[in-house]
């Protein structure tokens, strides 16, 4: 993905780069993302092109670029990352200022029409890419960058007089100055953070406000008249009871709030927290971990409305879903918030990105049938195949950076207690308060029915192992050597102690049923349906492999399903085979009649979720009739 990528925001890569919906105003010429740079920088002549937060993807991937590296070095991508660092320091005002758009056209005009300008959000995730680049490569040039933007910040924002009493229009500066503090403890950063999260709601019509005075560029310009809730802005964060607006703001603010929560120990907050994590889990999440119901404001919409077909799920907002779940982990070792992690991550966020690692999805829905998605002007936004990139490309970075990161979201550890959120084989070295713990994962799931695991305790003292219990398990065993252990079970982790100096192999087992999922029956569209999941997998029909209109098909309630994998199926994946039924839909039979339809045999082949459109346009479904 890196390097596919440094192409695309070179414009070098050939590829044809899609709108993300039908609307002319999506700029989708070019990247032009390290072109803005460099014009900002001095070094070309030219002007702004694309979003006013088109930086972000720069930061985005060199974020990437740091994780990557950390994992394996790879001189030639360090060198391209050094030179990104480089053309950032000299796009930077003198003052710390950083953003493109406005050092190009109009630098007078800076935070003056926060609602669409973005300039905290570019600067929130280049403040991320650079702690993540400090940490793996220790590049202090970097990290004062970071600082400079975040003291720039400090000094144009806050309680004090003659600061602006605001916020961005969309949260991520605060996530950015919370990672900021945690790698430099400078307290101005987690006070800054605080305020943009606490004040947020306090001010309903600071975007209006500033919109009236505002002469400049075209910064998303009538952004300000959306809805308050689509910027979270219609309360204080402190009476916010529902999840609202725009989801992948809504959840970039939860994963800022639940990591000041945990820094400052403060329980106030990590109520809000729980609070609108329930909300989105019970009531406005789908079975593949997608948040966001409908295209306008790429929003929340009510309680139980999850509409398969139009939504959005957008594939940021279950990225920022899995952040949240990360910082909830660090505040209570409950294993529900590991499970939505999961959920999330081998369902909506995975099927964002094709095979290839080239193609990727903004809009990942349930149900889709392509020729709807060309001819009705309310589906443009729900593609069946996945472009190359997008006019707005938010997405194809954010999961570069996540699964560049994915050892993170593997473990939560703290000073006495390591948890094992997720099984992924794999070797780690984390550092606990006294020391070190080599953990190795040898594993194939999500495939395979077991896991070895050794860890090595260096440290000084004992820790607590907590290896979670999929929800989803059935006959989970833990044993070393042929002796099982004694279940000892909190909040769906199973704990054993390892001694300091010790070294044990644990053997885990367990089964992954073929799993009928039914939905609350609030939710319209999936009564009388169900849906199919093994181990973390939620699983789909295609058109490729059960024929046209997916909606004439039902999965009988006795019929059994078999698991087998085909390993020259789409990379090797897990199908699970039915004996389902259709009703007969020839489309020559008149519109309306007396006659019942015919239903007959039909033999079903699901695949996982994740791997759908990878052979070409056709239907998909993930909610089944059941008959
Ligand atoms: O506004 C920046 C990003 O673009 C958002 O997070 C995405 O939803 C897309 O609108
Ligand atoms: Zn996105």
């Amino acid at each position: 993905m890196i390097p596919y990528q440094w192409n695309v925001l070179n414009d070098i890569a050939g590829i044809k780069i899609e709108r993300e919906r039908n609307d002319i105003s999506i700029p989708n010429e070019k990247s032009h993302a390290i072109e803005n740079f460099k014009i900002a920088a001095g070094k070309v002549n030219g002007t702004h092109y694309g979003w006013t937060f088109q930086d972000s993807d720069v930061y985005k991937w060199l974020e990437a670029v740091a994780y990557s590296l950390r994992e394996k070095m790879d001189p030639g991508i360090e060198q391209k990352a050094l030179e990104v660092i480089e053309l950032i320091e000299e796009a930077q005002e003198p003052d710390g200022y950083l953003d493109t758009f406005y050092s190009i056209l109009g630098l007078e005009w800076q935070y003056k029409r926060l609602a669409g300008s973005h300039e905290l959000y570019c600067m929130g995730h280049f403040i991320e890419a650079a702690v993540a680049y400090y940490d793996s490569m220790e590049n202090e040039k970097v990290l004062n960058i970071a600082k400079k933007c975040a003291d720039n910040i400090d000094a144009n924002f806050g309680p004090e007089e003659g600061k602006i009493h605001g916020y961005d229009g969309h949260e991520e500066i605060e996530i950015g100055l919370l990672r900021l503090y945690h790698v430099t403890k400078e307290e101005r950063y987690l006070r800054l953070a605080k305020y943009f999260l606490m004040e947020r709601g306090k001010h309903p019509n600071f975007f209006k406000d500033q919109a009236t005075c505002y002469k400049g560029p075209n910064a998303l310009n009538g952004i300000e008249n959306m809805p308050d809730t689509y910027f979270q802005n219609h309360a204080p964060i402190s009476e916010q009871k529902t999840a609202e607006g725009h989801a992948v703001r809504l959840v970039y603010l939860c994963t800022a709030l639940a990591d000041l929560a945990a820094t400052t120990q403060d329980n106030e907050i990590y109520e809000i927290c729980k609070t609108l994590w329930k909300n989105i889990i019970n009531k406005r999440m789908y079975i593949t971990g997608g948040i966001g119901s409908t295209v306008l404001g790429e929003s929340f919409t009510l309680d139980y409305d999850l509409p398969n077909d139009t939504m959005y799920c957008e594939t940021c907002a279950a990225i920022g879903l899995i952040f949240f779940a990360k910082q909830m982990l660090r505040i209570e070792p409950k294993a529900e918030y590991a499970q939505v992690m999961e959920r999330a991550l081998y369902n909506c966020a995975l099927a964002g990105m094709a095979l290839d690692g080239k193609h990727f999805f903004y809009v990942n829905p349930l149900e889709v049938n392509p020729e709807k998605s060309k001819k009705d002007p309310t589906k443009s936004h729900v593609k069946p195949v996945r472009p190359s990139w997008l006019g707005c490309a938010c997405c194809p970075p954010n999961l570069a950076r996540l699964i560049a990161s994915l050892d993170e979201y593997v473990y939560t550890v703290s000073d006495d207690r390591i948890l094992i959120n997720q099984y992924i084989g794999s070797e780690s070295v984390l550092k606990t308060k006294d020391g070190e713990v080599h953990i190795s994962q040898n594993t194939e799931f999500p495939w395979d029915e077991a896991i070895d695991i050794t860890i090595k305790n260096t440290s000084k003292s004992t820790i607590k192992l907590g290896m979670r219990v999929p929800d989803w398990a059935g006959n989970f065993n833990i044993s070393i050597g042929d002796r099982s252990l004694n279940e000892n079970i909190t909040y769906g982790y199973f704990y054993v102690e390892v001694a300091c100096d010790t070294t044990i192999s644990l053997h885990i087992s367990f089964t992954m049923p073929l799993i009928r999922n039914y939905c609350n029956t609030n939710v319209s569209e999936n009564i009388g349906k169900v849906a199919i999941s093994r181990g973390p997998f939620v699983y789909c029909l295609e058109g490729i492999d059960n024929g046209k209109n997916l909606a004439s098909i039902i999965l009988p309630e006795e019929s059994g399903l078999t698991y087998e994998f085909e390993d020259k199926l789409l990379n090797g994946v897990g199908v699970i085979i039915a004996d389902g039924k259709s009703v007969d839909s020839s489309s020559d039979s008149e519109l309306y009649s007396r006659k019942r339809p015919l239903i007959k045999e039909h033999k079903l082949k699901f695949i996982p979720y994740y791997a759908w459109a990878n052979r070409g346009e056709n239907e998909m479904r993930v909610w089944i009739n059941e008959g």
